[in-house]
């Protein structure tokens, strides 16, 4: 039997476990990157591993989320990372070269190579053809020492394209449409592999945009093939010596096919406040805009800006609009500069930002009260832009034109035709701002710089046989790890500092959550489906484990959070029955018996002491993961290994 791309990659890499879906297999991982807003926790992880120098082939850590500088916090933050890159043999990305997605494609990214990111996006690097996962802090640390990273064998899902995009329709429309499709949920325990004669008309950009949205499904990830347009794309970086080519087996078996024909999509918007509640654009009438944001690492190729300063040329940005545009790197900007599309945009009146995450985490930027934002990322869940209130919708670079000009949501086929804009066959290559590591002889010798707003993690507990806590929150379905930690300009600078950050803890679903946490002493949470969506920020368990939650009872999870979740030594169960989720109440008191011996067993009884009634937990954990509750999490379980 023929293999899929996915399936080839993970072949060449595997170091233990067997492919059969829902089998746990351990990765090697060539290529690690962290971003600033969870690289502090994991480098500090990395540091506790008593590790000299990563073993990876290429370890970059990025400086794209914490770029505002309102306290001493985040510029610390960024001296630790550098001075702990520079000794331990990692790259450094300085403030201002870009966002970590995009720099990466750029300069590392190499196809048939595994990349592990502590960003939830990572899988951008599948539209270069690598196996690229997001993953939580501790496991990018387990991998730069040179450890396996797990995962369950997903299912493969290919989607066969067919025509062409036809103007003002682009990589994001289809990104929306597949979401249209499959949902926030569908992507689940799945790789989504794009495949069909119509790859060969998507550039390595729109490949990335595609790939990126994959996490969006709460797919595991998703590439592309590596063929000529891959190699032209190295080429133009000056990098062609690291392409290889990639496809499938013609007779390589797929779970599922799904078709989409490009030439028969539309301009698509996805409204408040979920990426997967998409829609037509052209359904819109008369809805008035107050904020257009084009960038993150959606959106920010330079192919994009080209478009986008094409469409913007010679006019004039309503009144009523506050554009931003924020480039994807520092190679971006200076070819914009340089071809003179840079002063196109500023003629328009678009407000230039940094090239970094800006608007996109809430770092700046913030719409106005009730305000409604147009977004090209890939982002809109409820408070995440930082105005509780405002309506997001994401959107295609070409769609926010359109709106940032007419002031209203609109069709952007309306704005006549689309100028032609193609990508130069060479990039201007200046790696200035990315920074080498130390050689081993000056490392040792090297000292790391620690500001005052690092705290130390939160104590781990060792697994108890019986569990006595109260439900201390019930949420519903889709609940995101925004809603879970928030992050935005306020929040973020804490990172870590888990004591500061946990008065934040659910605070979209409930302000009063951390006090009756505290209060309480330990506590279990319930969820309904798909809980722990988003991002991979593993604050969203280490937060809840300082406020005492022993378990979390859900209908479902996304996959990075539950790895987060057996990371930090918080049981994550899920309901035998789903429809027992709604005869749970917040308050009551709960009690989980025998939990060594159902853990074993793969189901664990948790008994509503105040309604006297039981229900079933299923919890399907591999020995490793076993042993990693046991310990209390996967630190103190590293450490017990180390000993041995
Ligand atoms: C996001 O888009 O939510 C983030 C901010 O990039 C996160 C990482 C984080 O929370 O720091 C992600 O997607 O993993
Ligand atoms: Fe940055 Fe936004 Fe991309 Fe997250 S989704 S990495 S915040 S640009």
């Amino acid at each position: 039997m023929g293999l899929t791309i996915a399936q080839k990659i993970i072949k060449s890499h595997l170091v233990s476990g067997d492919m059969t879906p829902g089998s746990e297999v351990a990765l090697r991982i060539d290529q690690t990157l962290t971003q600033d807003a969870t690289g502090t926790m994991a480098y500090l992880e990395f540091e506790t591993m008593g590790i000299d120098r990563v073993r990876t082939e290429r370890s970059v850590a990025y400086i794209d989320h914490n770029t505002l500088q309102c306290g001493f916090e985040n510029p610390d933050d960024h001296r630790y990372i550098q001075s702990v890159a520079k000794k331990h043999g990692i790259w450094f990305s300085r403030p201002g070269n870009g966002i970590c997605h995009q720099v990466h494609l750029e300069r590392f990214g190499v196809p048939g190579k595994t990349l592990i990111g502590s960003d939830s996006h990572t899988p951008t690097g599948g539209g270069l053809g690598m196996l690229a996962f997001g993953a939580g802090g501790l496991d990018v640390a387990v991998a730069m020492g040179g450890g396996a990273y797990y995962i369950t064998m997903p299912k493969m899902i290919k989607v066969n394209l067919t025509g062409h995009l036809r103007p003002f329709v682009t990589a994001k429309d289809v990104s929306l449409e597949i979401l249209r499709i499959l949902s926030v949920k569908g992507g689940v325990g799945s790789i989504i592999e794009w495949g069909g004669e119509g790859v060969s008309s998507l550039s390595v950009p729109e490949r990335a945009t595609i790939t990126n949205m994959g996490t969006e499904l709460g797919a595991t990830t998703s590439i592309f093939p590596s063929d000529e347009v891959t190699r032209a794309f190295l080429k133009a970086e000056g990098r062609e010596a690291d392409w290889t080519s990639l496809s499938s087996d013609a007779d390589a078996v797929y779970d599922r096919v799904i078709d989409i024909d490009l030439s028969a999509l539309e301009p698509l918007i996805a409204c408040p406040h979920s990426p997967d509640n998409v829609v037509k654009v052209s359904s819109f009438k008369g809805v008035k805009v107050d904020q257009v944001c084009i960038g993150s690492c959606t959106n920010s190729s330079l192919l994009d800006m080209l478009k986008v300063a094409a469409l913007l040329k010679g006019k004039t940005v309503s009144p009523a609009v506050s554009l931003s545009i924020s480039p994807g790197s520092k190679q971006v900007l200076s070819m914009l500069a340089e071809c003179g599309a840079l002063g196109d945009i500023l003629a328009s009146g678009a407000r230039v930002l940094e090239c970094a995450c800006g608007p996109c985490i809430g770092m700046g930027f913030s719409p106005n009260s009730g305000g409604v934002s147009l977004r090209t990322f890939n982002r809109n869940f409820e408070g995440r832009s930082g105005t509780a209130d405002a309506q997001v919708y994401l959107v295609s670079p070409e769609t926010a034109v359109a709106a940032a000009l007419t002031g209203e949501i609109t069709d952007p086929r309306l704005l006549g035709d689309m100028p032609q804009v193609k990508l130069a066959d060479s990039f201007k290559i200046d790696d200035s701002a990315v920074l080498a590591p130390a050689d081993p002889a000056e490392a040792a010798s090297l000292s790391v710089v620690r500001g005052p707003n690092i705290k130390p993690f939160p104590a781990s507990r060792p697994l108890t046989d019986e569990i006595a806590a109260p439900l201390t929150l019930k949420v519903g379905d889709n609940i995101t790890t925004d809603h879970i930690m928030p992050a935005g300009a306020k929040i973020l600078p804490y990172r870590s500092n888990i004591p500061y950050l946990s008065q934040f803890c659910f605070g979209v679903c409930d302000k009063t959550f951390p006090e009756r946490a505290k209060a309480a002493g330990q506590s279990i949470v319930v969820g309904g489906s798909n809980y722990g969506q988003g991002s991979s920020r593993e604050h969203a368990a280490l937060v809840p484990l300082y406020l005492g939650v022993r378990a979390v009872a859900a209908k479902s999870f996304a996959r990075i959070h539950v790895a987060n979740l057996i990371n930090a030594g918080i049981l994550p169960l899920t309901f035998k029955n789903p429809d027992d989720y709604d005869r749970l109440n917040q308050g009551d008191a709960l009690r989980l018996d025998g939990v060594f011996a159902g853990m074993d067993a793969g189901e664990i009884t948790l008994t509503d002491e105040t309604t006297g009634e039981a229900f079933k937990l299923t919890c399907a954990f591999t020995a490793r993961q076993k042993a990693i509750l046991k310990a209390g999490g996967l630190l103190p379980y590293t450490k017990e290994e180390n000993e041995k």
